[in-house]
């Protein structure tokens, strides 16, 4: 991605998912925030124009954000610390998902499972490969499996966010291969 297209996806990500309060944006139950109202609020210096925006969102290497229909309001996709509700309904995972993390974690994952932590969900992949560069965000990586599919069966509800992350509230370490 382009420099000033990874800096506008930063500072959306920033407003959308963390901290609307630090520019005095307000977002609705559902993550939704006014477009012109995040031009009005954005620092001068970050230059944000709606033609940054639109293209932040449209050249994101994740699809992270979504604008509404009526091309008036954005969110973000999944990822959020503050409390949202993405109105996402429970759907069926396939049999296995991958989490990646650092192998700093794994003593304590072994512990007490995969928890959410500072977000509103466990975050899955359906691919190893993804899941390593989740990861390697972390330090050294290792991508742990979710046996999803018994998971679900023993009644755990799994979402998927519209840009293809699977979620969930938890992940018990009864569900979890480690090596
Ligand atoms: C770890 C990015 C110790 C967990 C990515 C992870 C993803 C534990 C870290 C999305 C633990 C939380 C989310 C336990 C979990 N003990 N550590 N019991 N349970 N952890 O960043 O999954 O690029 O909140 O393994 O691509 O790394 O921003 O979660 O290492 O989709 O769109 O606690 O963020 O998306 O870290 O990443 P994070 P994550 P974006």
């Amino acid at each position: 991605m382009h420099d000033s297209v990874v800096a506008t996806s930063r500072f959306l990500s920033l407003i959308l998912r963390h901290r609307p309060d630090a520019i005095g944006l307000t977002l609705d139950d559902a993550g939704w925030a006014g477009i012109d109202e995040i031009l009005r609020l954005a620092p001068q210096d970050l230059r944000l124009t709606r033609e940054r925006i639109d293209r932040a969102v449209a050249e994101n290497n994740k699809q992270r954000f979504a604008i509404s229909e009526d091309g008036t309001r954005i969110r973000a996709r999944q990822g959020h610390s503050i409390e949202v509700d993405l109105q996402l309904s429970a759907v069926a995972p396939p049999p296995r998902l991958y989490h990646g993390t650092a192998t700093r974690f794994v003593a304590s994952i072994r512990r007490e499972g995969l928890l959410r932590r500072d977000r509103r969900h466990v975050h899955l992949s359906t691919d190893a490969g993804t899941a390593a560069t989740v990861g390697a965000r972390h330090g050294k990586p290792i991508v742990l499996v979710v046996r999803a599919d018994a998971m679900a069966a023993a009644g755990h509800a799994f979402f998927l966010s519209e840009n293809g992350v699977w979620l969930t509230d938890a992940v018990p370490v009864g569900f979890i291969d480690f090596d």
